[in-house]
């Protein structure tokens, strides 16, 4: 079982890179796009990922260093990780120039939206805490909302970083997609997501997956937190047993944000699948893969799965 386990935690972490790296080019308008051609590789020719799987490494890294969650650790982390090159969104890049400056992140993360930020960013990253909690739905509740709050303190923000967190660890344990909805509907608090979450279950439930278009119309695909964590479960179960890359075409067909949409449902599916069932050459291009590989070793032997 911890060989499953290994391979997952690298499926997971690997996944998340790739769907950001793959996505990348794909979000934002034509100077955003433009401004990746010119961003997007590194020296060395592979994949740059973006902001989605930067922050997911400063919180791994801080998890690993300390054994548990430590949210002056990670809000340091995050601070020091932050690069303009990564796109981050514009509140949150506010946000972690206020931390690198000194001031506590209790404060800055009020100070540019004083009812919080509802931007997915807190959900971008909380497939790390989906692996590290897995199996311990109160803890992983108190943490993703703790780790939430650094930037993101919207209740939007705090309940769709849950939603995806909570995917990702039942996508670890029992990957079966309409129990993984059954229990998510259970979890969901605010109308938005309970609405969209039937929705998702509809869809799955009846086996057809509509037209890109009504996708997007459905359950959103912007970088609110509630037009595009469901859409990342949904995507992520809908494609759990086919290959990775036709799911990222349905994350590009669907558009809008789509690195982060594809970081959320690549997670997910590399829970379910291990870095197994990752493409090979795509692996082969992505920036940092050693590194990513590692991190998500480190984050295995933390947990007491
Ligand atoms: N930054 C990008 N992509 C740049 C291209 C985006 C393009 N213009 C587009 O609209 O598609 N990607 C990265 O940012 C996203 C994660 O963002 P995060 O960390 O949540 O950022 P932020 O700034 O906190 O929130 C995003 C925007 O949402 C609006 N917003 C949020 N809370 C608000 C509030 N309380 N009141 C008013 N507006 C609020 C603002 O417009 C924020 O800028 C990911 O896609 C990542 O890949
Ligand atoms: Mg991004
Ligand atoms: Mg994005």
């Amino acid at each position: 079982t911890a060989g499953v386990m290994f391979d997952r935690f690298q499926g997971c972490l690997l996944g998340l890179a790739l769907g950001d790296a793959l996505g990348a080019p794909y979000e934002g308008g034509v100077l955003e796009r433009l401004l990746w051609r010119l961003v997007g590789t590194t020296r060395e020719g592979h994949m740059r990922w973006t902001d989605d799987t930067q922050m997911s490494l400063d919180l791994v890294d801080s998890i690993i260093a300390i054994g548990a969650i430590d949210c002056d650790d990670i809000a340091g982390r995050f601070a020091a990780g932050y690069c303009w090159s990564r796109g981050y969104g514009p509140g949150a890049a506010k946000v972690l120039k206020r931390i690198a400056r000194g001031e506590d992140w209790r404060v800055a993360s009020r100070a540019v939206y004083p009812e919080g930020s509802y931007g997915n960013g807190g959900a971008m990253r909380s497939p790390a805490i989906g692996l590290f909690l897995a199996g311990r739905p109160e803890e992983l509740s108190h943490a993703v909302r703790q780790v939430s709050m650094i930037t993101h303190a919207h209740p939007m923000a705090i309940e769709g970083a849950l939603l995806v967190a909570s995917a990702t660890a039942l996508a670890l344990v029992r990957p079966d997609p309409l129990e993984i909805i059954a229990r998510l509907r259970q979890t969901a608090r605010l109308d938005v997501y309970q609405r969209k979450l039937l929705i998702a279950q509809r869809w799955l439930t009846a086996g057809e997956e509509p037209p890109a278009r009504a996708l997007a119309a459905g359950l959103g695909n912007s970088l609110a937190a509630s037009d595009s964590c469901v859409t990342s479960i949904y995507i992520a179960l809908r494609y759990l047993t086919q290959p990775f890359l036709e799911m990222l075409r349905c994350v590009a067909a669907a558009g809008g944000d789509v690195d982060t949409i594809g970081a959320m449902a690549g997670a997910i599916w590399g829970a379910a699948n291990g870095i197994g069932g990752l493409p090979e050459a795509e692996l082969a291009r992505l920036e940092q893969r050693e590194r990513l590989m590692d991190a998500a070793k480190r984050l295995h032997q933390s947990t007491r799965l």
